[in-house]
């Protein structure tokens, strides 16, 4: 029988599961190479462990590695139901916060590889953690796209460590009593952006949609839709970068003027940015909790065993 050993965390509601042994080993190199070979030769392990019966669409999994450079703190991959992320901020959050309830961390700095870069986090003493992530920028402005029964809508695009289409303008309500609504007018921005070819640099796809709105206690509430339909319980620490990045090409924030970003269902992470010659830092803090210590079971003869692929 295949064992793993994970621990669960939420970060603003958004779970993470850290998978500190079982899965094969991927051998040297970059996060992306890692990354590269989990995907193309032991992908069932993802499946095992992000979908039904043990997970659901909601459930964001991160491979604890060692880190490439001995001088960082550790690498990870992360992944989902529909695949893998380049980067996922509230993951980074929870991985901290988890390697610190191990006694893995302490308060600090602590460099973080990821596939898309080496993040900079640092544990508060407060529990809290912040993540200096990867240099977030616009690449598009005002695109505006047809969607099918919703009119036109009007977004950026830009790259916070995954690529996002983010909207303000746009007449859904952003609350956690139109959550169906908001799924399905999401969806359709994504699929109209497919059709339309609209995509992140190199032809890459943009796989989370970002929609605004106004929220009594924060500079704003998002409603951020993930790659496998599930929508983000956190403010999405990737989707706060690129904002930031948006705010930043606007001239709406100033570098270290803290943007107070909330969730759909009220988590919060603050939010600034430092910029570095032409590039812009993201710095996101939040707050995670570890919520289960398990080992995942996986029988030979259960017909389920490496999840509900659909
Ligand atoms: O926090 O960056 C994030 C994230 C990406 C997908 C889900 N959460």
């Amino acid at each position: 029988m295949k064992q793993i050993h994970v621990i669960d965390s939420h970060t603003g509601g958004e779970p993470t599961r850290l998978v500190i042994s079982g899965f094969p080993d991927l051998g040297a190199g970059t996060m992306a190479e890692r990354q590269r070979r989990l995907a193309g030769q032991h992908d069932a392990w993802r499946a095992a462990t992000v979908l039904e019966p043990r997970g659901s669409d909601v459930m964001v999994g991160a491979l604890l590695c060692a880190p490439a450079d001995p001088t960082n703190a550790a690498g990870v991959i992360f992944f989902n139901n529909a695949g893998y992320l380049g980067m996922c901020g509230h993951g980074t959050i929870g991985l901290v916060a988890t390697l610190a309830h191990l006694n893995r961390l302490a308060p600090g700095e602590h460099g973080i590889e990821t596939p898309v870069g080496t993040v900079r986090a640092t544990l508060h003493d407060d529990g809290s953690v912040s993540v200096r992530n990867v240099p977030a920028y616009r690449l598009h402005h005002a695109v505006r796209v047809k969607v099918p029964g919703h009119g036109d809508v009007t977004g950026d695009v830009a790259w916070g460590g995954n690529w996002f289409f983010l909207a303000a303008d746009h007449d859904q309500r952003i609350a956690p009593d139109n959550l169906e609504a908001l799924t399905a007018y999401a969806w359709a921005i994504r699929q109209a952006l497919q059709r339309a070819g609209i995509t992140g640099a190199d032809g890459a796809e943009i796989d989370h949609i970002e929609l605004f709105g106004a929220d009594p206690d924060a500079d704003s509430r998002n409603f951020v839709l993930c790659p496998g339909k599930a929508y983000d319980r956190s403010p999405c620490g990737t989707g706060t970068s690129a904002k930031l990045a948006c705010l930043a090409a606007d001239g709406k924030l100033a570098p270290g003027q803290i943007w107070r970003q909330a969730s759909v269902i009220g988590s919060l992470f603050e939010a600034s940015y430092a910029r570095a010659e032409d590039q812009i830092h993201p710095i996101i803090r939040g707050r995670a909790h570890v919520c289960a210590d398990a080992t995942l079971l996986i029988q030979p003869d259960d017909p389920f065993g490496w999840g509900i692929r659909l």
